[in-house]
């Protein structure tokens, strides 16, 4: 029989936004506890919002990671931006994410649109607290304060002792309300779009400057078996010059990325992986609208 849901119970949806590479996929995985999002040294590596639904006995909270804030220079840009409008849209609570360095101008224009155009509560995250000091934490609060937020935490995303504490902070903002999901899902996008976005995570380690951003991921087929996987995957890139870097000297950088996405896929389903790579290009994907439809921009 399904449990009561106690009336005291609160859910909503919040919105994690900020500049590209201050931490917000991080620490949307560690609320988790599972690699939801993908995450890399490197600016914008978020393109789509990706939500994550935590469930306990008293709340249920809709996160939903966001891209980082982006000049519009291609348009798979424009649409990265709409994802993050949309997220504000129906968002109960946003939590603006910045780090140690603040402001610079992403900062100042995420916090003047969100002070215009957001009615909800807003919580400051000043992350990465394991690379500033005392003075720069009271100095970024008080700047936070006054710009309107209603709370401003500091935390490291890498920490896991503090998220109870960030938790209680964000419930405290939301809505009585019965969950609006099955507290059994954790996301509301299928296996297979994780398993795109772990082998898109391998291209943004392994390479520098244009590859990452040039590069998108296509499932061609995925078949679930009892205890393995099998996947057929593309790798798109804009220009044949690349497709020569990322296969690498016999084959070898291709190589390494296979290896590591079937490892990430095997800690994703617990099952056997066995994935095929292929390298295509579409002349300048990232600025062609029908492009980005095919690839699910
Ligand atoms: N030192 C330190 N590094 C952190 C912390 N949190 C995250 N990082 C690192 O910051 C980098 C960027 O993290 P992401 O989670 O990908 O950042 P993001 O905000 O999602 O970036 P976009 O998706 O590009 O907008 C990664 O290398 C993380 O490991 C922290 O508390 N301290
Ligand atoms: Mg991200």
């Amino acid at each position: 029989m399904r449990k009561r849901i106690p009336d005291d119970f609160k859910s909503g949806f919040v919105a994690i936004i900020g500049k590209p590479n201050v931490g917000k996929s991080t620490l949307l995985n560690r609320i988790m506890g599972e690699k939801l999002s993908i995450v890399s040294p490197r600016p914008q590596t978020t393109r789509h919002s990706i939500k994550g639904i935590y469930t306990s006995e008293k709340e249920q909270i809709v996160f939903l990671d966001t891209p980082g804030f982006v000049e519009a220079r291609y348009e798979l840009h424009h649409n990265m931006i709409n994802a993050i409008e949309s997220s504000l849209i129906d968002a109960d609570l946003i939590i603006f994410m910045t780090d140690n360095h603040f402001p610079t101008d992403y900062d100042e224009r995420v916090v003047a649109i969100v002070m215009k155009r957001v009615k909800v509560p807003k919580i400051a995250v000043i992350n990465k607290d394991d690379l500033f000091d005392d003075e720069y934490k009271e100095a970024t609060k008080n700047k936070l304060l006054e710009a309107g937020f209603d709370r401003v935490v500091t935390m490291s995303a890498l920490n896991d002792e503090e998220l109870s504490d960030f938790i209680s902070d964000v419930t405290a903002f939301l809505p009585y309300s019965p969950p609006y999901y099955d507290k059994d899902n954790l996301s509301d996008m299928p296996v297979k779009f994780f398993a795109q976005e772990i082998i898109r995570e391998q291209i943004f380690h392994m390479f520098r400057e244009e590859i990452p951003y040039s590069s998108t991921v296509t499932i061609e087929s995925f078949k679930e078996f009892d205890n393995k996987v099998e996947i057929s995957a593309n790798i798109w890139l804009e220009r044949k010059s690349q497709k020569i870097i990322l296969i690498g000297e016999k084959g070898s950088k291709i190589k390494e990325i296979r290896q590591a996405s079937e490892k990430g896929i095997y800690e994703l389903t617990g099952k056997r992986v066995k994935l095929e790579l292929w390298v295509k290009i579409k002349q300048d994907w990232r600025k062609k609208s029908n492009a980005l439809k095919e690839f699910g921009y």
